[in-house]
């Protein structure tokens, strides 16, 4: 049923920005029995949605702001779903002028932290309440149920909750939404999941490179061992839709169609958000900013198209595997143990966020609603879940019991598997900067000490000494004395 807003004030909720994401979840918020107001710049949208899915429940047709705001029960509940950036802030402008103290302005857009920070202290000095809520789940999740991640004022979510955990996948009856804490906090940890989705992609892109390139295996090839890992530790949306990917023929060639898809890899921004905030907050995330720098290498196509040209040396390479049973284990261990430090250094991100920004994050909760909707949902989450509700303060991932035995059945193959691709001259870079992380996490001596001692050299930083406190200085332009700092 469709009403022309000049109704009374009935909407539970008004989605404005019908593109892709908000059609999609103002469908499923209808289908889920909830009266929905529409709105969208130009109101062909509107009027395309109501045209092809109009039947999916109770929509109210608006064309502008205040017919929009008017459509809602009080206190109004609007969810932005315009292109981030400076879209979100003209549409906030708009609809802040015309809603109430206690109204809730809804941003799920992929907007950047400090930006949802700054416009929830804005809008609260306007006495509106501005909840900046990540989405996963792509168009597929938001018609279907995504993982929700609000962040915003705790008393929003009192009203709010029920109706975004409706529509919010489920699993084992726990819907894939909950509070996550105040002002940046919701957009934070959808950042950094998103940060974590282009780790475990490059890790799945560089096992591929290996069956292909190390063991000579066809797209189909390749996909059966795919379709065969998402029966095990490794099932995950990424790891079957990856066998659908590889087992897609292309229509015009007959080929594989991976083999006719352009090897330049593009991106909208999250993943290097990540990288960003992670060096702001001093927090290792090598798996994330390998997967960030791996897609812009693979798009500096001018660049390679030279390399190529010349024909860089590729030195004395190795011989190829020949138990192909046996190396194809050591890459699924290695991918294993490569996605446990990705996920562990992502948590490490959220922990130094929470930190910073007083968000009191946790990350049982976080494991808890991305076991479904969102594109990293696996199993895996299950285990992450569990470590954090046996202990919360767990110093990484990587030493809660089930990972760490984890990482040590595969250590041997993950090592054979970057020596071989090492030695194959296939770049690895999320396996082989996961393993040095992991070797740097259990190394007794790092070489930082050096690092020290340069510092002191050159810019009289200073350094402790490991047999008694307090901070040291080598007069190294003198008489090469140590004094205390
Ligand atoms: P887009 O990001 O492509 O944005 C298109 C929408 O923004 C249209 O409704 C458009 O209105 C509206 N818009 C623009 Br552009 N500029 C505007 C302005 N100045 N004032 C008002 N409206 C404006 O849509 P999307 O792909 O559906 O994504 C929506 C949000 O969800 C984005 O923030 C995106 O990052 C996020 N997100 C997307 C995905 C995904 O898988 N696509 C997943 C998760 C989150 P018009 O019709 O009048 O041009």
């Amino acid at each position: 049923m469709t009403e022309n807003s000049s109704t009374t004030a009935r909407a539970q909720i008004g989605v404005t920005g019908l593109a892709v994401m908000g059609s999609n979840i103002a469908r499923n918020f209808a289908r889920h029995g909830h009266t929905v107001a529409l709105h969208n710049r130009s109101v062909a949208k509107t009027d395309a949605l109501i045209a092809e899915h109009g039947g999916d429940g109770d929509f109210v047709r608006t064309e502008t702001v205040e017919e929009f705001v008017a459509a809602l029960q009080k206190p109004r509940r609007v969810l932005i779903m315009v292109k981030a950036g400076d879209a979100t802030d003209s549409v906030i402008e708009e609809l802040a002028s015309a809603m109430e103290p206690g109204d809730i302005i809804i941003d799920g857009g992929n907007a950047l932290y400090t930006d949802t920070i700054r416009r929830e202290a804005a809008l609260r000095a306007r006495g509106l309440h501005f909840v900046g809520a990540g989405i996963s789940g792509g168009e597929e999740g938001a018609l279907n149920g995504p993982s929700i991640m609000p962040g915003g004022p705790k008393e929003s979510y009192e009203s709010l909750g029920p109706l975004l955990e409706s529509v919010a996948a489920q699993v084992d009856g726990t819907p894939c939404c909950t509070h996550i804490g105040p002002d940046g906090a919701g957009h934070f940890v959808k950042m950094v999941h998103n940060g974590i989705e282009y780790a475990d992609m490059q890790l799945i892109g560089e096992a591929y490179h290996l069956f292909r390139d190390a063991l000579g295996l066809d797209a189909g090839q390749i996909a059966d061992v795919f379709a065969e890992w998402n029966t095990g530790t490794l099932e995950s949306y990424l790891i079957e839709i990856t066998a659908e990917v590889l087992r897609q023929k292309d229509a015009a060639t007959g080929q594989a169609l991976v083999d006719v898809i352009v090897d330049a890899a593009e991106q909208k921004g999250t993943g290097r958000w990540t990288v960003k905030s992670a060096l702001d907050l001093g927090v290792p995330v090598t798996g994330i900013a390998e997967a960030v720098f791996a897609r812009a290498l693979s798009g500096s196509r001018a660049q390679r198209a030279a390399a190529q040209a010349q024909g860089l040396a590729a030195g004395t390479l190795g011989d190829k595997p020949t138990d192909a049973a046996q190396f194809t284990e050591d890459i699924r261990a290695a991918l294993y143990a490569s996605k446990i430090v990705a996920y562990a250094q992502g948590f490490d991100q959220i922990a130094a966020g929470s930190a910073e920004y007083n968000w009191d994050l946790k990350p049982a909760d976080l494991a808890t609603i991305w076991r479904g909707g969102c594109i990293i949902r696996a199993q895996f989450l299950n285990r992450i879940k569990d470590a954090y509700e046996e202990n919360p303060d767990l110093p990484s991932l990587i030493l809660a019991p089930y990972f760490r035995e984890s990482i040590e059945a595969g250590i041997d193959s993950w090592r054979r598997v970057v020596a071989t691709a090492t030695m194959l001259g296939i770049p690895v870079p999320g396996f082989a900067s996961s393993l040095s992380y992991y070797d740097g996490l259990r190394a007794e001596r790092l070489p930082a000490a050096l690092t020290q001692g340069q510092r002191d050299f050159f810019g009289a930083h200073t350094y402790e000494r490991t047999d008694r406190p307090g901070k040291f200085h080598t007069l190294w332009s003198g008489d090469r004395s140590e004094v205390q700092a």
